[in-house]
């Protein structure tokens, strides 16, 4: 089977070192983040980045000196340099502008979210013109996003955008899947799950690659079955910080390597940075 592309969600935008003291927030713990999970199978690299203060920025220097940080760290293991993926969802509550300036240093990659909808307690605002504002600017400085696809809706909307010229192929999906609001697993139920992603893969738009995010306790069975049906992975403290019941991640590189030991015995090879580059044609 095809090679696999691990994307490593490293820190996110809500949590605190309270609920994890692993998570990494300054740009010196996120590139040895960044590093430790390439070394463990990663090849892209989902980024959201700290103040000093610790809180969630979307300030462009605050992107460019995490960046700078992770390529310095890379150079110095010598590895390769992973791809970077901007998140332009930031925090709740974060409006579209500043979501939308990170592009401008021209990521690899950048997320798209594809609709408003209830994030746990919160509601996370993706209005309609806001995401044709977004879809200018991944044109304007040539960004390839990754749709995140928390519910079928979200896929509609994708098709509209394509409809009205505004985003192109290649088209990348990352179905994140248990965020309360958003369309959930049942748990201990694999054969509904499987029907679930199925469906939902059905409905994407012709040639689009797509992965899996498992929010919570549902990040490893998820992961394991989009495995199973060809599919890519995320995994990271951003999405869970637990490794098992009760027990907290050490570290994304963990969280990485465990999937990358699972998919390796079923046939898949963690694909580096370049190999993933060209499946998800960059
Ligand atoms: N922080 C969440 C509200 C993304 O990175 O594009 C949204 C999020 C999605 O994390
Ligand atoms: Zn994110």
């Amino acid at each position: 089977m095809n090679e696999l592309v691990l994307t490593a969600a490293i820190t996110g935008a809500e949590l605190t070192k309270k609920e994890n003291p692993n998570l990494p927030l300054s740009p010196a713990e996120q590139a040895r983040a960044a590093v430790d999970c390439v070394k463990a199978g990663a090849a892209v690299i989902h980024l959201h980045v700290r103040d000093d203060a610790g809180k969630p920025s979307q300030e462009l220097e605050h992107f460019r000196r995490t960046v700078d940080a992770i390529r310095a760290a890379c150079a110095d293991a010598k590895i390769e340099v992973p791809i970077l993926q901007f998140s332009t969802g930031g925090a709740v509550g974060e409006p579209m502008e500043r979501r939308i300036a990170p592009l401008s240093l021209r990521p690899d990659m950048a997320s798209f979210n594809l609709g408003t909808m209830n994030f746990g307690r919160d509601i996370f605002v993706n209005t309609r013109p806001d995401m044709r504002s977004l879809a200018e600017a991944f044109v304007k400085y040539k960004v390839t996003p990754e749709f995140e696809v928390y519910d079928l809706g979200h896929i509609d909307e994708l098709h509209s955008l394509i409809q009205e010229g505004l985003v192109h192929a290649p088209y990348h999906v990352q179905f994140v899947l248990g965020v309360p609001g958003g369309a959930r697993p049942y748990p201990g139920k694999d054969e509904t799950d499987a029907t679930r992603l199925r469906f939902l893969i059905s409905q994407l738009p012709p040639g689009s690659t797509w992965g899996v995010a498992g929010v919570g306790r549902y990040e490893r069975s998820l992961a394991h079955l989009s495995i199973a049906l060809g599919g890519q992975v995320r995994v990271g403290l951003e999405d869970n910080i637990y490794f098992s019941k009760g027990v907290l991640a050490e570290s994304n590189a963990q969280l990485v390597a465990d999937i990358a030991r699972h998919a390796r015995s079923a046939g898949r090879d963690a694909a580096t940075p370049s190999a993933a580059r060209k499946i998800l044609e960059l």
